[in-house]
């Protein structure tokens, strides 16, 4: 999830277009999946473990899943075992998957030069080690996160609805954190990390749809998925862009190639508006052929990628995408989103239509409420969100009904903060990537790195 930047004091990053116009990553379509892909058509050989599972993905795929070849496996298991692959759709707890905890780390990379020093350092070492809740927590979100995107990737396809696109997603997350937030108080345990972000085309960040929308995903257009996924207020923000044609190639390799610099530049002492400058030099050497017309490949200069606290999506340092004066550093313990987006419009986003996203803000103020629609309104958001950001979705599936004018309300009262779609230029085209990075004490743990990205 993007966080919306000031605009304005950017100094202009001096980089010469060098038409990079060859990146070959149209890498999104045929991404690998690992431990998802074990489910399907190889399963004979270990038996017991799996007619557990095929029954529970056929129960979940609800016959969706009819054009899969379907074994007749007659054998029982005569004793249950622990899963060791997973469903299709997803469906298997991710602890169930790994247990006691011990799930896969993400990317590690070692700090360099003045910082070399962290990797071997005993008190350093000491630190990382007292943060094994820490760790794992985020680690079980990125596991989910990974292997529903990868399921994701293999099964979003044009002539879906963005909701059922939405909803897919969302239920398998939450079936993998084992927590369905239904009962009171049950999302706050791990679930999603903020409403599933479907962006189209020329909307950048911030679409989700709300109940009753019609929108179905074409063969042309270009969809941004940001997906969030928490476990015990550790969130995982990390997003993809995947399109169906092959004009769009270059735009996605350039966000791809982009992000992945902010990635890796990105450390301790790291100054923010540097960095933007090294993101923004990767980002503006790509063009774009769309329709017959060459596009620079433009970052959108005021949506940012945030450090991200316990609970709370978005903290007070941002990451720009271009060269700023921010001197701010990251520091030991943060937790970054680096996202970036490119756009072959204007590079600069505004508000428009209709509002998806909310969260309350960790500041609010204590105000007395009149309307007790808002009342009422609060004290749900309250015990089933906290801080965390939601969607008029996820007011609807915890039984919230005619709740627009008390939602509107908290929003005037500075209480819950909305996040209207944030859209570029008409007709331009955008994409995103973003990742997470631990600035651990030792290393820089890419904690959402996959093989698809
Ligand atoms: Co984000």
């Amino acid at each position: 999830m993007a966080a919306k930047s000031p605009v304005g004091h950017s100094k202009t990053f001096d980089v010469k277009s060098s038409g990079k116009a060859n990146g070959s990553a149209h890498g999104n379509g045929t991404a690998k999946s690992g431990a998802a892909e074990d489910s399907g058509e190889d399963s004979n050989d270990d038996a017991d473990g799996h007619v557990v599972i095929e029954a529970t993905a056929t129960a979940v795929a609800g016959g969706e899943g009819g054009s899969k070849k379907k074994k007749k496996n007659k054998k029982k298991s005569k004793k249950k075992k622990a899963p060791t692959a997973q469903t299709d759709p997803p469906s298997v707890p991710i602890s169930k998957l790994f247990p006691n905890d011990n799930y896969p780390k993400g990317e590690e990379v070692e700090y360099v030069d003045e910082n070399r020093f962290r990797t071997t350092n005993e008190e350093k070492r000491h630190l990382d080690n007292i943060n094994s809740d820490f760790l794992s927590d985020y680690r079980q979100a990125a596991e989910t996160h990974r292997q529903v995107r990868q399921w994701a990737q293999k099964n979003i396809k044009p002539g879906q609805t963005l909701i059922e696109i939405a909803n897919n997603i969302e239920d398998s997350v939450r079936r993998l954190v084992g927590h369905d937030g239904l009962s009171e108080g049950d999302a706050l345990l791990a679930g999603m990390g903020f409403p599933t972000g479907l962006n189209l085309d020329d909307i950048a960040a911030h679409y989700s749809p709300n109940a009753g929308d019609k929108t179905v995903l074409r063969e042309n257009n270009v969809i941004k998925v940001d997906i969030g996924v928490h476990v015990n207020g550790r969130i995982v923000d990390s997003a993809f862009t995947m399109a169906w044609d092959p004009m769009y190639d270059n735009l996605l390799a350039a966000v791809k190639d982009a992000t992945n610099t902010g990635v890796r530049e990105a450390g301790i002492d790291v100054r923010l508006g540097e960095l933007g400058g090294y993101i923004q030099e990767t980002m503006e050497s790509y063009e774009c052929e769309i329709n017959g017309v060459t596009y620079p490949i433009k970052p959108i200069r005021n949506i940012a990628g945030h450090n991200i606290m316990p609970y709370s999506i978005h903290g007070t340092k941002s990451v720009p995408s271009v060269a700023t004066n921010d001197v701010t550093k990251m520091e030991e313990g943060d937790v970054f989103a680096i996202e970036t987006f490119g756009s072959t419009g204007n590079g600069r986003c505004y508000n428009e239509g209709d509002v998806s996203h909310y969260a309350m803000r960790t500041d609010a103020p204590k105000v007395d409420l009149r309307l007790s629609s808002a009342k009422s309104l609060l004290t749900a958001i309250k015990k089933n969100f906290g801080t965390i950001p939601f969607c008029r979705r996820y007011l609807d599936r915890i039984g919230q009904e005619k709740y627009l004018l008390g939602l509107n309300n908290l929003v005037k009262s500075g209480i819950v903060e909305d996040y209207p779609p944030l859209v570029d230029k008409k007709g331009s085209y955008s994409a995103q990537f973003e990742h997470t990075i631990l600035l651990r004490p030792t290393v820089k743990e890419v904690i959402s790195r996959g093989e698809d990205y």
